[in-house]
């Protein structure tokens, strides 16, 4: 793999529906598309997914930006990869910063399944054809509103239905819920709003019947959530608490989650994913890939990670529409009855609506390397 130009495209979108989580609410996303060329002019694309401030982690829009420009580029300057299996070796120098790592990483990966001419998904040793993806929702003003929401999904077919929760938006909200829809998948996201202190209330959640109850306390925790674990039989998840092998190594050894959200951007790219995905076959974790409200291009790097075959859960991949008017790809991701047919077309398996793009970039850097 020999780049030639690297295209930081800044795009502006707003979601459909404003998405309210426990650190607040966000209507507009802004962030950046990779677009790497090779010296045969095939392209390939990733997507950066840090949001425009630090509340899910530290990282943002701008430091991605400064990152990728300033240090990560620079690193792949002149470089030969002989697979992208190379690339996290290669921007190991710099600590962390793993979105912005995992933005250009994951074009790499694109342009290395194009120039084999194979799909991603098979690059990668994904095997699925098909997906089964569940949905996130968000915080809603009333419960009504929520469970109108849930019917809805549950109409369109979706796996499972995720529900953020927070204190005093929880058990009885999700009681409410399970009375309405007592067969359902349903799971619960608290993105850290608990602490042990609340551990009697949490105990509550295990009459509901639920997956999962995904990252429930602090961001930086593995300890506390150990403890919880083995105080409650609902399988606790952590995603803010994995950004590496080592940390999924370290939480599977204390007994922190039976279950892990793997997001690419968190971990620092396809390459981090697959080890952890990896381990946690090997240690019998279920693994499901989780979503950062991704436009079309993560969206297709999360379906190609999730053929791998410990992705036993439905992950968070909805279709392009739940979120967009219009997407950035061609065709849109779409889901019919809870499911992904996997693109069979050689790299992310979909294209760049250039028109799209157009309309949504509000700058571009271009990078000779
Ligand atoms: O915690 O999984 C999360 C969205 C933004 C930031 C963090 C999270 C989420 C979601 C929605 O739950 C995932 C999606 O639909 O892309
Ligand atoms: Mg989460």
């Amino acid at each position: 793999i020999s780049l030639k130009q690297i295209k930081l495209h800044r795009l502006k979108m707003m979601l459909n529906d404003p998405f309210t989580t426990s650190f607040g609410t966000f209507q507009e996303k802004e962030f950046f598309i990779i677009e790497m060329i090779d010296e045969d002019g095939i392209r390939g694309y990733g997507e950066s997914v840090a949001f425009s401030s630090p509340w899910y982690s530290e990282e943002t829009v701008e430091t991605n930006f400064h990152m990728m420009k300033d240090f990560l580029i620079p690193l792949l300057k002149k470089k030969v990869i002989a697979h992208p299996n190379e690339v996290e070796q290669i921007f190991s120098p710099i600590k962390r910063n793993n979105m912005a790592k995992s933005a250009l990483e994951g074009a790499v990966w694109d342009v290395y399944a194009k120039q084999k001419q194979i799909p991603l998904a098979e690059a990668l040793g994904g095997t699925k054809r098909q997906i089964e993806v569940g949905i996130s929702l968000g915080i809603e003003p009333t419960v009504k509103d929520l469970l109108k929401k849930v019917e809805t999904y549950v109409q369109e077919g979706y796996k499972r239905i995720k529900i953020k929760i927070k204190p005093g938006y929880d058990v009885d909200m999700l009681r409410e819920v399970r009375r309405h829809f007592p067969d359902t998948p349903i799971m619960a996201d608290a993105n850290s709003a608990y602490s042990l202190a609340d551990l009697e209330h949490l105990r509550k959640l295990d009459e509901l019947n639920l997956m999962m109850i995904e990252q429930p306390l602090a961001h930086d925790d593995i300890v506390d959530h150990a403890i919880l674990q083995a105080a409650l039989r609902t399988p606790v998840c952590l995603d803010e608490s994995i950004h590496s092998l080592e940390d999924a190594r370290k939480a599977i050894e204390l007994g922190s989650c039976k279950i892990i959200n793997i997001k690419i951007g968190r971990v620092g790219g396809l390459t981090e994913s697959k080890k952890i995905h990896d381990l946690a076959k090997e240690k019998g974790i279920d693994v499901w890939c989780g979503g950062m409200l991704e436009a079309g291009i993560g969206r297709a790097h999360n379906i190609a990670l999730t053929t791998l075959s410990q992705f036993v859960l439905p992950g968070d991949t909805a279709g392009s529409s739940r979120y967009w008017k219009k997407d950035i790809i061609k065709p849109e991701v779409e889901v019919e009855n809870g499911i992904i047919h996997v693109p069979n077309k050689p790299g992310i398996g979909y294209e760049m609506d250039e028109e799209a793009l157009k309309e949504f970039t509000v700058a571009t850097e271009t990078i000779h390397v």
